[in-house]
């Protein structure tokens, strides 16, 4: 009998840190100066968005819960999945409510997480099999965003739910390329699941970027700590404040650092020293919001049909399922 939990490792030993050391090199020396949000996701970062998740501030997370907990049985019913994909290891919960539904429906025979954090898998997929006896679980270390690849032995109609909103991490250019790989990897019978934060008044959006008891001011700073930690940097995260805002012409929330004094920054491991100006803003993230008809008009260009729209009952987040 073939196990129930396997996970198949794509990635290279050093591909993490050679990616770091390439983001932080290009992102420090570049004007202005930019870090990609991946990198927030370390033990002590992943434990902050935990809480980010359960700020009264920060709204998404319940929404698209309040949407799968209405839907997943007519997601289920729609897709007959054999095996769920999921992209970036999802919060268990929201699994759950796609698993419990389409077990029910009795398609289901597989399910398929991708993530770079091989920790994160191992502890998502030995919980899994425990609760879900029938459940096999084929889980891959991989980085989606270079390597879409899905493990080819999985059951069909496959089901990939990308939630959570993180394809607001994109930009347009980069949503355009994954948007295209994802069509060349979904057949006929496949669907996308793709949660999305809408746009709204900015002062919710930029209360939920910069909540009063200041998680994310801290999530934000803990990059810093990354970088100190893995490139042997000697960022003072004192020395950086917090800073969301609302861009209205590209439709995205920023989160920046601002630099608090003239300061230089040395990274041995790049053999780099970095200067900040007093009050220079170095981007950490963005986090663009959608409006139904450029969403779906976006992914048309790629080939990709919404079927479905669904909303929690304020409308503040989207829930779709689209087919190729
Ligand atoms: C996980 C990327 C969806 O953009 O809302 C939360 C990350 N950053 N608070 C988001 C985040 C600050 C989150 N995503």
């Amino acid at each position: 009998q073939r196990p129930r939990f396997t996970l198949d490792d794509r990635l290279p030993a050093d591909h993490l840190a050679k990616a770091l050391r390439a983001d932080v090199a290009s992102g420090l020396t570049a004007e202005p100066k930019t870090l990609p949000p991946k990198w927030f996701y370390d033990a002590r970062g992943s434990e902050l968005f935990e809480q980010i998740t359960r700020l009264p501030e920060y709204y998404p997370t319940r929404a698209e819960q309040e949407i799968l907990t209405r839907r997943a049985p007519e997601i289920a019913a729609l897709t007959r999945a054999g095996t769920l994909f999921e992209l970036g290891s999802g919060s268990s919960t929201k699994t759950r409510l796609l698993l419990d539904a389409l077990t029910a429906a009795g398609t289901l025979s597989c399910y398929a997480p991708l993530d770079v954090s091989p920790s994160a898998l191992e502890q998502a997929g030995t919980a899994l099999v425990r609760d879900y006896p029938g459940l096999r679980v084929a889980a891959t270390v991989t980085d989606f965003e270079a390597d879409l690849t899905l493990p080819p032995d999985a059951p069909g109609p496959r089901l990939i739910a990308f939630l959570g909103s993180t394809i607001g991490n994109l930009d347009p250019e980069q949503r355009a390329s994954f948007y295209r790989s994802l069509r060349r990897t979904l057949s006929a019978d496949d669907a996308l699941l793709l949660g999305a934060d809408l746009a709204k008044d900015p002062e919710v959006l930029v209360r939920a970027y910069d909540d009063s008891a200041g998680v994310t001011a801290e999530f934000n700073k803990n990059v810093l700590n990354v970088i100190d930690r893995e490139l042997d940097a000697d960022f003072d995260p004192e020395a950086f404040a917090h800073v969301a805002l609302w861009n209205e012409q590209e439709q995205r929330i920023e989160m920046h650092l601002r630099s608090l004094r003239a300061q230089s920054v040395k990274v041995p491991a790049l053999d780099l020293s970095v200067d900040f100006a007093p009050d220079e803003l170095m981007r950490t993230e963005i986090s663009c919001k959608f409006r139904r008809d450029s969403l779906t008009t976006e992914l048309a260009a790629a080939g990709l049909t919404v079927r479905h729209w669904w909303t929690d009952p304020a409308a503040r987040f989207a829930l779709l399922l689209a087919v190729p």
